[in-house]
């Protein structure tokens, strides 16, 4: 894998499972990630170190994971000028309300690309990630438009099952 541009952090290893929805777009594109269990609560200063760290290893976009209070994308916000995407956890206590107000309620000054709450915020996520990096890599912006028209292909699919199935109207 070439250089990592982005850094996926999560709160909790509890939170990979959702995570690796992100991984699996990431690989995919051939965008070359690093993925860390760092917490604004448990680990604070390990995860201020990693983040200044990644900055000077070129790192450019962060995307951050969690769940609860979640506030590891503000407090990443909060120490670096690159873009920060963050997942909201679909938590057991609430599913996952709480992580994505406590993820999007920023302040003023210190923006977080807040995704859907759960694994397609997570797939977003890695999208979103792409979609920044295609604005100067015209090969990464060549494969999302494949991907988009993909998209399509699959739905026309779907749509024409449904036809057949349901309303009999399938040509
Ligand atoms: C958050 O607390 C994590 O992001 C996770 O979603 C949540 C629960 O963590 P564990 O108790 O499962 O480690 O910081």
């Amino acid at each position: 894998m070439s250089t990592p541009l982005v850094a996926l952090l999560m709160g909790s290893d509890s939170d990979a499972p959702t995570v690796k929805e992100a991984c699996k777009v990431l690989q995919n594109f051939g965008v070359g990630f690093q993925a860390r269990v760092l917490s604004a609560h448990r680990t604070p200063e390990a995860l201020i170190a990693f983040v200044q760290e990644a900055e000077k290893k070129g790192v450019k976009i962060f995307i951050a994971a969690a769940g609860g209070a979640a506030h590891l994308a503000g407090v990443i916000a909060a120490h670096t000028i690159r873009p920060v995407i963050g997942i909201p956890i679909q938590s057991s206590a609430l599913n996952g309300l709480d992580s994505l107000l406590s993820t999007v309620q920023m302040p003023g000054g210190i923006p977080v690309a807040t995704m859907a709450i759960g694994t397609a915020g997570a797939r977003n996520a890695a999208l979103f990630a792409v979609q920044i990096l295609a604005l100067t890599d015209a090969a990464l912006a060549k494969k999302m438009s494949a991907q988009r028209a993909e998209q399509v292909q699959q739905v026309q699919q779907k749509d024409q099952r449904v036809q057949q199935e349901l309303s009999g109207n399938g040509q």
